[in-house]
């Protein structure tokens, strides 16, 4: 019989839809990827990596209650100044319309609230699930302590129903968190098989990979000027994948810095990004990269809708 059939499950088994929110840089994508064990969803070191609604599967049967939660990791709430952000903001706005529990992310090592965190805290104003407040990367404080009147300034936002200091990095406070996510997940049937972690193609996985080395690898505005596709994805018989990416820029300047002293720069990203993508996929790949120059793709749909988004 079919595993995943709810007529093999206990009848207690839990299952719900959990949004990571919050500001820019503030450690969604670590959280989810602390959740699930594994990396899925791009981190970097700088704000607004992640630019698609990532949903990640956290399945336990053997718990008491056994349950299934679905993560959407969300882009970080900005003000839009382009396109591109009205769709990432969209896909925020979808993850809360989805979810039972929304955790927004604060930095706890920022003692304000800031444009983008108020931003955000607006999002979550008319969410009718629950919420909880995390603050994040306590271990870069002196002590946890410090984190104490922020927890109030928040709460003079909203109501939360829980607030817990948490790293994302170092793991600290995830499993209670986790406990209290649990709590508010209704009583379900899981939707998905218990093995499956994501529901992107792997093409998604691979063109986010390339990104994350270019924010890696390059300064200022390149990052974010820039969008990978994936033009060929060749699984072939006793030979390495084939994986062809264009890596679409909006000025030649930057399609230069890309591509570096005789190819230089291209070669190192192409280096980089090849383990990436063998380590998530688990074999090994032959990775082309080709960098093409579309002025001011940021604003213009036909160009995001090619570059998925929206
Ligand atoms: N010290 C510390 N750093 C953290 C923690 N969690 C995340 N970081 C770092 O914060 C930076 C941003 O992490 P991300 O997970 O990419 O943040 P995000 O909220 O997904 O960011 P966007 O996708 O840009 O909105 C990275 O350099 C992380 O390593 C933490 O608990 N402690
Ligand atoms: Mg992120």
């Amino acid at each position: 019989m079919d595993s995943g059939s709810p007529l093999t499950l206990p009848q207690n088994h839990k299952s719900g839809y959990v949004a990571l929110v919050g500001a820019p840089n503030v450690g969604k994508s670590t959280l989810l990827n602390r959740f699930l064990g594994t990396k899925l969803s791009i981190v970097s070191a700088r704000p607004s990596t992640t630019r698609n609604r990532v949903l990640g599967i956290l399945s336990d049967h053997e718990a008491t209650p056994p349950y299934q939660l679905i993560f959407l990791d969300t882009p970080g709430v900005v003000r839009p100044k382009y396109r591109l952000h009205d769709h990432m903001m969209r896909d925020v706005d979808r993850a809360l319309g989805d979810a039972d529990v929304a955790v927004f992310l604060a930095d706890a090592t920022e003692p304000r609230i800031t444009h983008d965190a108020a931003s955000a805290l607006e999002k979550l104003s008319g969410f009718r699930g629950h919420t909880i407040l995390a603050l994040n990367k306590v271990d870069a404080l002196p002590t946890p302590d410090e984190a104490l009147p922020l927890v109030e300034t928040y709460r003079q936002h909203l109501e939360f129903e829980e607030v817990v200091p948490i790293s994302a990095l170092n793991g600290k406070g995830t499993d209670g968190l986790l406990d209290l996510i649990l709590e508010r997940i209704p009583e379900g049937p899981p939707y998905y098989p218990p093995e499956q972690i994501s529901e992107h193609p792997e093409r998604f996985f691979v063109a986010e990979i390339v990104r994350e080395a270019i924010f890696d690898l390059f300064r200022d505005e390149v990052p974010y000027s820039t969008s990978v596709v994936v033009i060929t994805f060749e699984e072939r018989q006793n030979q390495k994948d084939f994986v062809a990416c264009d890596i679409v820029v909006e000025r030649d300047s930057q399609k230069g810095i890309l591509i570096g002293k005789g190819g230089s720069a291209l070669k190192r990203l192409g280096q980089r990004a090849r383990r990436g993508i063998e380590e998530f996929l688990g074999r090994p790949v032959y990775l082309q990269l080709h960098v093409k120059t579309r002025s001011d793709w940021r604003n213009k749909e036909g160009h995001l809708r090619e570059y998925g988004y929206g």
